[in-house]
């Protein structure tokens, strides 16, 4: 093997990669990001992410591996499993799921079979794709039925999921999701899963941060099993994990991660997660969470004095989802018209959209990627009021100057709130 294998730069051996990956850097530090799954992460967990471990392939967990040499990949997996324990004040852990999605998978292939009844969130509601959703393999496995929320106040119904758990009987009852901005009443849920017999399953990948935070109730002391990410408002790496408030299912997880859904871990993954968990241990995390609530808040209250419908009226977390029904616009062109201002957005369901998501007539925003990058309520309630302007002129169908003007804007926030210097 030549040396330059080992030496030479990105830059050199393939252009097209640096080149992309350059303008991915350049795209973060000149746009403002507001999509609710996403943030930016420290420097020290991209340092971890781009290390040498990578190169490690284990299986198994620490102390029980299949392969040699994993002393240093088990220290960083102990620590993210203790950090995720101290954070969350669970008994059993596991990092090793890949995403949110297949800690999901784990938690079915524990708890439930082919066939059997689940009942969780509609996606159009706010519910999550691994949930059941019909294009995806839990939809395909389980029987799968979905609360909604209440068409006039946006918020889940407890009462009536209460009627369609008696009525469905699941086995496994879910909450949580990805576009539900209101606080969920976990103990609520608990009861009512109890009342029909079912497993209670928690996924908080969206609120893990809040939750570690301190400003949003945490699940782990009524599910019987949590899942979360540590992307989103954890702000780590791309990655699941599952959470329990004792060890009751803890031999069936973890050979349902390991060998059940998943193979060899993530080394490098790992490190970086106890990074991340390490960083939500600080004090200045809860500070943190508290600013992506405060900011989130203040940007509901701008839009909706500027006239745009906010699902369920505001917001308890860092979502705020944008309902343009009757407004003659789709999620879709406000996502595009936001996007050329620099402005990063989703187009999304609100509750009984269409189907299609070119009809959709949501989006999604999210406080977690800039109050990391350290904008304020001073900011973000100006950022509102650039994107009331801009809806407004998408309206009227003359976007032009709004988008020139928000550009404008977007720049200088930019500079002043760098990204890693
Ligand atoms: N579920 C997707 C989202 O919320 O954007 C990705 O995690």
């Amino acid at each position: 093997m030549s040396r330059q294998f080992f030496t030479a730069g990105l830059s050199t051996t393939d252009p097209l990669v640096a080149d992309a990956l350059a303008a991915e850097d350049r795209r973060q530090r000149s746009s403002l990001e507001l999509i609710a799954s996403e943030n930016i992460v420290s420097r020290a967990v991209l340092e971890a992410l781009g290390h040498a471990m990578t190169n490690k392939t284990l299986e198994g967990y620490p102390g029980s591996r299949f392969h040699g040499g994993g002393e240093h990949v088990d220290t960083v997996e102990t620590a993210a499993i203790e950090r995720a324990r101290t954070l969350f004040g669970a008994r059993y852990v596991n990092v090793q799921p890949h995403s949110g999605t297949q800690a999901n998978q784990a938690v079915f292939f524990t708890l439930v079979r082919p066939g059997d009844r689940i009942l969780s969130l509609d996606l159009a509601a706010g519910g999550h794709l691994s949930h059941g959703a019909r294009p995806n393999l839990s939809g395909r496995w389980f029987e799968a039925h979905h609360y909604t929320v209440r068409r006039d106040t946006g918020r889940i119904d407890y009462d009536q999921v209460e009627a369609q758990a008696q009525e469905v009987r699941p086995r496994l009852l879910i909450a949580g999701g990805s576009a539900y901005p209101r606080e969920i009443d976990f103990a609520r849920m608990r009861a009512i899963a109890d009342a029909v017999g079912a497993y209670f399953l928690v996924d908080m990948a969206h609120i893990a941060g809040l939750v570690a935070g301190g400003v949003h109730p945490s699940p782990v002391p009524h599910a019987d099993i949590v899942t979360g990410t540590t992307t989103k408002t954890l702000r780590g790496p791309r990655g699941g994990l599952i959470l329990s408030r004792d060890d009751t299912w803890a031999r069936k997880l973890q050979s349902a991660v390991f060998p059940g859904v998943q193979g060899s871990l993530h080394s490098q993954i790992l490190a970086a997660k106890a990074v991340c968990l390490g960083e939500a241990l600080q004090p200045a995390f809860r500070d943190y969470a508290s600013a992506v609530c405060a900011n989130a808040r203040a940007l509901a209250a701008t839009l909706a004095e500027r006239g745009i419908t906010i699902v369920s009226g505001g917001t308890d977390t860092h979502i705020v989802l944008l309902d343009f029904s009757g407004r003659g616009v789709t999620g879709q062109q406000v996502q595009d018209t936001l996007a050329a201002a620099g402005i990063t957005s989703n187009k999304n369901p609100v509750p009984f959209d269409a189907p299609r998501p070119s009809e959709w007539v949501g989006v999604r925003l999210g406080t977690g990627a800039i109050t990391t990058r350290g904008l304020g309520e001073a900011e973000t309630t100006r950022l509102g009021t650039m994107i009331a302007d801009l809806v407004d002129a998408l309206i009227a169908g003359d976007t032009a100057d709004a988008v020139a003007s928000a550009r404008a804007e977007v720049d200088t926030l930019c500079e002043r709130f760098p990204l890693y210097g």
